[in-house]
C-alpha cells in the first residue's frame, strides 16, 4: 500500500499531520516544500495560495487546509478523538475551529500584517490579532483539564501545542496561564511529538 506523504516543513502547520499519523501508528513520508517550490505553477495545481500543509493520500487524493487534515485523519484513525455524536467530539470541532481561526491564522495576520491592510495599518492588524489570541488561549487555559477535552488526549492536542510552539514570547504568554503551562510540559513528554522533532532534529 502506498504511504501518506506530508508536504510542509519542519516547524510549519505540517507538524499537525506528522503528529497525528505518528499517534496513530502510521507509517508517512515528509517531503520538504520550501517557500520557492511552494510558489511553482505545479504545487499551485495541489495548493492555490501556495500554502502548506499538503496531505497526499495512499489512494493518490490530496488535501489541503489544515481542518480538512486533521478531519480526515480523525476518521480514519478514530482513536484520536472521542467517539462521534458525544459532547467531547462536539468540543472536538469547536476548539479546533477556535484554534483556527483565532490563534493559526491569528500569528499569521501578525506575523505577515502587510498582507493584511495597508502600510499605515499594519501595525494596529497585528496588534489586534494579539489580542484575539490571548483571548482564545486565556480561554482554553481556564478549561484545560488537563487536556483541552479532559483527562483523555485527542487530536486537537497536538493542534494546541504546534500553535503554542510559534509563539514570540512563550514564557511571556505562559507566565500567566499555569495550566497552558503545565499541558504544554506534558505534550513536550508525548511519544509522537518528540518522535517527530526528532526526525527534523528540533
Ligand atoms: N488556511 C491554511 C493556512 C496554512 C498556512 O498559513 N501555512 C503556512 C505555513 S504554517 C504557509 O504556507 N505560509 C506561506 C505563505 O503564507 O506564503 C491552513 O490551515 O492549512
Amino acid at each position: 500500500m502506498n504511504k501518506y506523504v506530508v508536504m510542509g516543513r519542519p516547524r510549519a502547520g505540517s507538524l499537525i499531520a506528522e503528529f497525528l499519523l505518528t499517534a496513530a501508528n502510521v507509517e508517512y513520508e515528509f517531503k520538504n516544500i520550501s517557500i520557492d517550490e511552494a510558489q511553482q505553477e505545479d504545487f499551485k495545481r495541489t495548493s492555490p495560495f501556495s500554502k502548506i500543509p499538503v496531505l497526499l493520500c495512499p489512494n493518490g487524493q490530496t488535501i489541503f487546509e489544515t481542518i480538512a487534515i486533521v478531519i480526515h485523519l480523525v476518521e480514519k484513525f478514530p482513536l484520536l478523538v472521542p467517539q462521534s455524536s458525544t459532547s467531547e467530539r462536539n468540543l472536538l470541532w469547536q476548539y479546533l475551529a477556535m484554534i483556527q481561526t483565532s490563534i493559526y491564522a491569528g500569528y499569521h495576520r501578525q506575523f505577515y500584517s502587510h498582507r493584511y491592510a495597508p502600510k499605515d495599518a499594519a501595525e494596529e492588524v497585528g496588534i489586534l490579532a494579539a489580542q484575539d489570541r490571548e483571548v482564545a488561549y486565556t480561554y482554553i487555559n481556564d478549561n484545560l483539564k488537563p487536556y483541552v477535552l479532559g483527562k483523555n488526549k485527542s487530536a486537537v492536542d497536538f493542534y494546541l501545542y504546534m500553535v503554542t510552539r510559534w509563539d514570540p514570547n512563550i514564557d511571556q504568554l505562559l507566565s500567566n496561564k499555569r495550566n497552558l503551562d503545565s499541558f504544554v510540559a506534558l505534550m513536550k513528554e508525548d511519544y509522537a511529538v518528540k518522535k517527530v522533532l526528532l526526525s527534523h532534529k528540533l
